[in-house]
């Protein structure tokens, strides 16, 4: 069914890791055809713990550049843009979706096929990370 959602590309496939009470799951990245620079990840984050946290950045080593982004509508068009942040709230669930939050790969170090692995890390306000690895 998420495979529908995408205009281009495919599944790459999902695992979920976890870091104390933070869970990552459903997590997937957008396949790329070649000398397509960009790519985006998204995933369910879940935070099960009584504290509210954040999200304040991503790593990967598959991008010069990983962002946090999200889309807002400006003059009636989707436009996406940075976040210095994403809120987790106690014992709630975020969706990165598309349209949504999601972590920007910009300037790609390779094309991304179906089946290729690519892990990056959530660093949370609490200072612990995230490691998903999208398989
Ligand atoms: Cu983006």
């Amino acid at each position: 069914m998420k495979i529908k959602l995408i205009t281009m590309g495919l599944l790459l496939g999902a695992v979920s890791l976890i870091a104390s009470s933070v869970m990552v799951s459903d997590a997937y990245v957008r396949a790329t055809p070649p000398n397509m620079p960009n790519s985006a990840a998204f995933m369910m984050v879940m935070n099960k713990s009584a504290n509210d946290l954040s999200i304040v950045s991503a790593k990967s080593d598959v991008a010069k550049k990983v962002e946090i982004h999200t889309h807002d509508m400006v003059n009636g068009m989707m436009k996406m843009h940075q976040v210095e942040k994403v809120d987790l709230k106690a014992k709630s669930h975020t969706l990165f979706a598309p349209g949504s939050f999601h972590v920007m790969f910009l300037g790609l170090n390779k094309s991304l096929k179906e089946g290729d692995t690519v892990d990056f890390t959530l660093v949370l306000s609490n200072k612990k990370r995230l490691k998903s690895v999208l398989l």
